[in-house]
């Protein structure tokens, strides 16, 4: 397997300045001729290599005439002779054969393609790099009864009936793109339609295609993609190009959706919802990627990347641009926890383990594991903490420049900075090196008072990465204020602190107090691991009087790794009486809203426990935890239940208070359960029975999977025979079960594999289950070792169907390193099993031979 380096980038030797496809479709067979008009990029004698990937060219022609070429590898080469010429080729290729689910496949009756990374190369020939941007025509055929809606990108500019009850339609799309955001789509789809008159007054018809069944559910995602583009004209001055945007629902899909220029194709759990089968949390998802693949029409598709290693250019500014939308649709300060949460679950362990790699990467072996944590979420901080830089004045006009200078370009990262650069006239050298260091920074950070003035020392520390030693110090900067120990007011105002130094000292003068409390890392203004000394008095106090929610968020945090870690370490036995406390204050205190206190009240999840830890046991990892949430429960049993005890919001009320209500009362249902686990399951199987939506029934249920007792298994059998004919349902019962907490989950996951209604086939049903299974720590971690064993059969089997959906599930065992010896022995075990199947695809090796080491 090659592997490709970033310092080995070249321009194109040609360009492509127009794509004209006629594509003859069915099921079974696809007949696409491609005519491509090519010109030569520079002064060279070199072939035109057209990339290809398991398609046979039956003809090829070079200006209308039969020409000579060659077959190397999967590519197509062929010798011009002048500097534009017009390139025919047709291939053919039956779609229903594709469980790759990249280029043309098909989905529950629906013909549909995905073409990023490198999917336009099972589709037609093509140099399918993201610097060749060309026009596209497409003319469709196909069947026009089990195919009556024809969709490509752009608009239709004619369409006609054919012979034998075929039909044809022809789309254009004005604006030069590269060939990863091709798409087109075949079925028998209905439309909720609505319109969005932009800034300018131009009106844009909107489409959200579904089977016809499910109209109902897309009222959610239509509102969402209304809301983006108002969005994104009133805080990015963006305006829509095109008179048509389309989005298209499809069951089958290995990302969460793609943004294709004027035709977004969407996984389905990202475009249908109703409250009878989505929770709040689902709502709130598809908002967020809706608006994720809408404003990529500016961040990915007007401004492209110039080559994959600079995904992050789109990806992790797009992530910010979401996160910022969905943090001005809900509450801004759990929305940030919501997603630090998710960077500390995901990326920070990518980060420290084999298979860390920079926000830029420098090389890959397969592109498609690439999107990941560290390119989207990480890469979101970096432009999150330039925001913090820059401040939002500069940060705008350097969007704006940005968009203007490479409006209609494939750029680089380094493009997007000099851009932030130019606008602000602040000098972003040593913060370049985000992009470039991987591994997550410490930061220690101690206050010294003396009651007449303060000092904040200041370390980082850059850990090494596989390929990278000794780092340089980067540029972190930290949001910050002293706090008055007595009244919680800010004796130092809040302040943006710039760490360059691997040492440094700040100094404030005229503070009185001799005891100031530092809050530190406020708002998570920089995605570093924090130590510093505060004491357990400093952080109760913090949890309660911080003027920044996270900052509180973070000191209860903090408090619950205080009380586990010297248990799990064997130096103490659970006290849980701070926590208690501090839980107790948050939950009286009426200033919070209903969605922060559901965070603050959230322990640590064992995955975020481990990460503090240099060796992790499982087991004892596992018990502390319950430990402390059973001390939790008891400590607070009547404040819980006389909370959990309110009255609900209506079952369809999605207002952003009745949707932090509903957070509560489930985290609150959570914690009188670990207190009583009796008394939990009467309550959990009560609120089930009577649930008026799917985020009262999932939250009952969430708690029930974990507890013994008849409810249990009735509410198990309940919701199968509910919904068994609802994929995205039928997911949750595959998850809810993968993640309980029980001794007997890894019988449980075992069945579940073996279940009818379990497919390898479906990318959703699978990490449903295996995803779910394995970051359930305890479980998955099993000392029989029978974890592995089952993941390592699921990759092997699942990589032969798809194996970009195979390669991620290889992370888990990549982690061996922190774990006690015996497991990780099995873990290594696990790899080297997989490593030595047969026909291992490339994604799945490049995970396992890193993982490895
Ligand atoms: N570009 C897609 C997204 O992140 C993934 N293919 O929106
Ligand atoms: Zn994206």
């Amino acid at each position: 397997h090659v592997t490709i380096y970033a310092k080995d980038y070249e321009p194109p030797k040609w360009w492509v300045r127009h794509v004209d496809l006629d594509c003859d479709l069915s099921a079974d067979k696809a007949r696409i001729r491609a005519t491509l008009n090519v010109e030569k990029n520079g002064s060279h004698d070199r072939p035109l290599v057209l990339a290809g990937d398991g398609l046979k060219p039956l003809t090829v022609q070079v200006d209308g005439a039969d020409a000579q070429w060659t077959l190397e590898g999967d590519n197509l080469l062929i010798e011009l002779s002048g500097e534009a010429h017009e390139i025919a080729t047709t291939v053919e290729f039956d779609p229903s054969a594709n469980s790759q689910l990249m280029g043309l496949y098909a989905s529950g009756g629906l013909l549909c393609t995905q073409c990023e990374s490198e999917g336009f190369r099972r589709i037609t020939f093509h140099p399918d790099r993201p610097d060749v941007l060309s026009t596209y025509s497409v003319t469709m055929h196909a069947d026009a009864k089990a195919y009556p809606i024809l969709l490509a990108n752009g608009n239709k500019v004619s369409e006609g009936i054919g012979e034998d009850g075929r039909h044809w339609a022809r789309w254009e799309d004005p604006f030069p793109k590269p060939s990863y955001l091709f798409a087109m789509v075949a079925g028998d789809l209905s439309a909720n339609s609505g319109a969005f008159t932009t800034m300018s007054g131009r009106e844009v018809e909107l489409n959200i295609w579904v089977r016809e069944k499910d109209l109902p559910l897309t009222h959610h995602a239509l509102q969402a993609l209304k809301d983006s583009m108002k969005w994104d004209e009133e805080v990015y001055g963006r305006e829509y190009d095109l008179d048509l945007f389309n989005i298209v629902a499809v069951d089958d899909f290995n990302f969460g959706a793609m943004e294709n220029k004027g035709l977004n194709i969407f996984n389905s759990r990202y475009v249908l919802a109703d409250s009878e089968t989505a929770t709040d949390q689902d709502f709130d998802a598809i908002a967020g990627v809706v608006a994720h693949e809408y404003f990529h029409n500016w961040s990915g598709n007007r401004v492209t990347c110039r080559d994959w290693f600079q995904l992050s250019l789109k990806e992790g500014f797009t992530v910010f641009r979401d996160q910022c939308f969905s943090q001005d649709h809900n509450s801004e300060a759990v929305k940030r926890i919501e997603d630090v949460r998710l960077l500390r679950a995901i990326q920070f362990p990518e980060d420290s383990g084999p298979l860390a790699h920079p926000v830029r990467p420098d090389s890959y072996i397969e592109i498609s594991n690439f999107y990941t944590a560290t390119v989207y979420n990480k890469g979101a901080e970096l432009i999150r903490m330039m925001r913090t830089i820059l401040g939002e004045k500069d940060f705008r006009k350097g969007s704006d420049l940005y968009f203007e200078r490479h409006d209609g370009q494939a750029v680089t990262c380094e493009d997007f900075v000099k851009a932030m650069e130019d606008a602000s006239g602040k000098d972003l050298a040593q913060f370049r090196l985000w992009y470039s260091q991987a591994g997550t920074p410490t930061v220690r950070a101690h206050v010294d008072a003396s009651g007449s003035g303060a000092v904040l020392k200041l370390q980082q520390d850059i850990p090494d990465t596989p390929g990278q030693k000794d780092k340089q110090p980067m540029a972190i900067p930290l949001k910050m204020a002293l706090l008055s120990r007595q009244s919680g007011a800010e004796l130092v105002e809040e302040r943006t602190v710039m760490l360059g130094e691997a040492e440094q000292t700040v100094t404030f003068e005229d503070i009185a107090e001799a005891d100031p409390i530092l809050s530190i890392n406020r708002d998570f203004s920089a995605p570093i691991i924090l130590e510093s000394d505060r004491d357990d008095e400093e952080l109760a106090a913090l949890a309660r009087v911080d003027g920044n929610a996270f900052a509180r968020y973070e000191a209860l945090q903090e408090l619950n790794l205080r009380a586990l870690l010297p248990v799990i370490r064997g130096e103490t036995v659970m006290d849980a009486s701070k926590v208690i406390a501090a839980f107790d204050a948050t939950l009286s205190d009426e200033r919070l809203d209903d969605a922060f206190k559901a965070e603050a009240i959230m322990i640590p999840s064992e995955a975020m426990i481990g990460e503090k830890l240099a060796t992790i046991d499982p087991d004892k990892v596992h018990a502390a935890r319950q430990a402390l949430g059973h001390e939790v429960g008891k400590g607070l049993t009547e404040k819980l239940e006389q909370m959990y005890g309110r009255e609900r919001p209506a079952g369809d009320d999605l207002s952003v208070a009745a949707k932090g209500q509903r957070a509560l009362s489930n985290q609150l249902l959570g914690l009188i359960a670990s207190g009583d686990p009796a008394k939990g399951a009467r309550l959990a199987k009560a609120q089930y029975d009577g649930a008026r939506n799917m985020t009262e029934r999932q939250g009952a249920l969430t708690v029930l999977v974990s507890l013994d007792g008849a409810e249990r298994g009735a509410a198990l059998e309940d919701f199968y025979n509910r919904f068994k004919d609802q994929g995205l349902v039928l997911d949750k019962w595959f998850g809810l079960q993968a993640r309980a907490e029980r001794d007997d989950t890894m019988d449980a996951v075992e069945k579940l594999a073996e279940h009818p209604d379990f497919t390898l086939k479906n990318p959703n049903r699978l990490r449903a289950l295996l995803v779910n299974f394995a970051s359930n720590q305890w479980v998955f971690h099993h000392a029989s070792g029978r974890g592995y064993d089952l993941l390592a059969r699921m990759v092997i089997e699942a990589d032969k169907l798809n194996p970009q959906v195979a390669a991620r599930l290889v992370p888990p065992l990549g982690r061996w390193r922190r774990y006690t010896d015996a497991r990780a022995k099995l873990m290594r075990a696990a790899l080297q099993r997989i490593e030595q199947a047969d026909g291992l695809s490339k994604d799945v090796f490049e995970q396992v031979s890193k993982s490895l080491g």
